[in-house]
C-alpha cells in the first residue's frame, strides 16, 4: 500500500521504513505520525518481522516536527487533542527498532530516533533539541530519554542552548551506537536488523522488556509531565513569535516574561 510520508519494505525478517518528506527535511507532520503507526502496526503483528529499521534520507533523517503544521494551534486545543499522546507509542512496540540515522536528527526527529532501541549514526549526522530557539519545549521525550542516555550535563547544556552534536560527540556521550561513514550506514543498519531477527523471538522481545525496565520507574511520569508542559507553551506568545519567525525566515524576538 503506498503511503503520503514514508517509503515500506521488507526483506529477511527486517520491516523497514524511510522517511520520505525531502521537500521539508522529513519533518514529521500529523500524517507521517499516523503513517508510521499504521506501519508499526503491521511490522508487529506480522510474523515474519523480527526487527524494525526506521531511516531517513542522507541530508536528514528528520529535522523536527513540522513547524509549519504546528505554528498555529493552540491550547487548551492540543491538551484536549492530547497532541503526540499517540507518537511516543512508537516506543512501546515489543519488537526491536533500530534507527539508521544521517545528517539533520532535530527536535522531534532526534527524539523519534531516541525513541528507537539503538542509533546507529552515519559521520555526517548531527543531533540535537533546538526547540528553545523556536520558544517552545521538546514535546515527545527529549528531556527524559536525553538526560538518561548522556547524563545531566550534557542534556541540560544541550537543550537550554538548543545546540547541535556531531555523530562523534553523540558516541562519545552514549547516545549513539556507533558510527559508521555515510555510504556505509543502510548495509551496516541491515546487517544488524537482520542479526536480531534471526535470533529467537522470544529471547529477543524478553531482552527488549528486561532492558527497558532499567528506565521504566518514572519514565510515563517524566513524559507525560513534559507533554503537558508541551501542549502548554501553544498558549504563549514566544511559541508564536518563535515559528511564526522560523517561516517567515527572520530571528525571532522574545518577550522577556
Ligand atoms: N518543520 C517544517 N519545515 C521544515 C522543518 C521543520 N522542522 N525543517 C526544515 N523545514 C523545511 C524548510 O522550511 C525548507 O522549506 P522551504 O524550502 O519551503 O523554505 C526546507 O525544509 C529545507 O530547509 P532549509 O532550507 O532550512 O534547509 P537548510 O539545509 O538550510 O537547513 C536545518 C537545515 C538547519 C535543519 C533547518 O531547516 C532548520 O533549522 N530546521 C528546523 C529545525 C528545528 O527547529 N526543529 C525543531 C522543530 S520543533 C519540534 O521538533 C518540537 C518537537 C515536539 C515533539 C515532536 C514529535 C513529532
Amino acid at each position: 500500500m503506498p503511503y503520503e510520508t514514508l517509503l515500506v519494505d521488507q526483506a529477511d525478517g527486517v520491516g523497514l521504513v524511510t522517511l520520505n518528506r525531502p521537500e521539508a527535511l522529513n519533518a514529521i507532520n500529523t500524517a507521517l505520525i499516523d503513517e508510521l503507526n499504521q506501519v508499526l502496526d503491521a511490522f508487529e503483528r506480522d510474523a515474519n518481522i523480527g526487527c524494525v529499521l526506521i531511516t531517513g534520507s542522507a541530508k536528514a533523517f528528520a529535522a523536527g516536527a513540522d513547524v509549519k503544521e504546528m505554528a498555529e494551534l493552540c491550547f487548551p486545543g492540543t491538551y484536549l487533542d492530547d497532541f503526540l499522546g499517540r507518537w511516543d507509542r512508537v516506543a512501546e512496540r515489543r519488537k526491536p527498532i533500530i534507527a539508521a540515522v544521517a545528517g539533520h536528527a532535530l527536535g522531534g526527529g532526534f527524539e523519534l530516533a531516541l525513541m528507537c532501541d539503538f542509533i546507529i549514526a552515519a559521520d555526517n549526522a548531527r543531533f540535537g533539541l533546538p526547540e528553545v530557539k523556536l520558544g517552545v519545549i521538546p514535546g515527545s521525550g527529549g528531556t527524559q530519554r536525553l538526560t538518561r542516555l548522556a547524563g545531566r550535563a550534557k542534556a541540560m547544556e544541550m537543550i537550554l542552548t538548543g545546540r547541535s552534536m556531531d555523530a562523534a560527540e553523540a558516541e562519545r556521550c552514549g547516545v549513539v551506537a556507533r558510527v559508521v561513514p555515510l555510504p556505509e550506514l543502510l548495509d551496516a543498519a541491515m546487517q544488524s536488523a537482520r542479526q536480531i531477527a534471526a535470533q529467537s523471538r522470544t529471547a529477543v522481545l524478553l531482552l527488549k522488556e528486561c532492558v527497558n525496565r532499567v528506565d521504566e520507574g518514572s519514565l510515563g511520569e517524566g513524559l507525560r509531565f513534559e507533554r503537558r508542559l508541551f501542549q502548554a507553551v501553544f498558549a504563549t506568545p514566544d511559541q508564536k513569535e518563535g515559528m511564526g519567525a522560523f517561516i517567515e525566515k527572520r530571528k525571532p524576538v522574545f518577550g522577556k516574561q
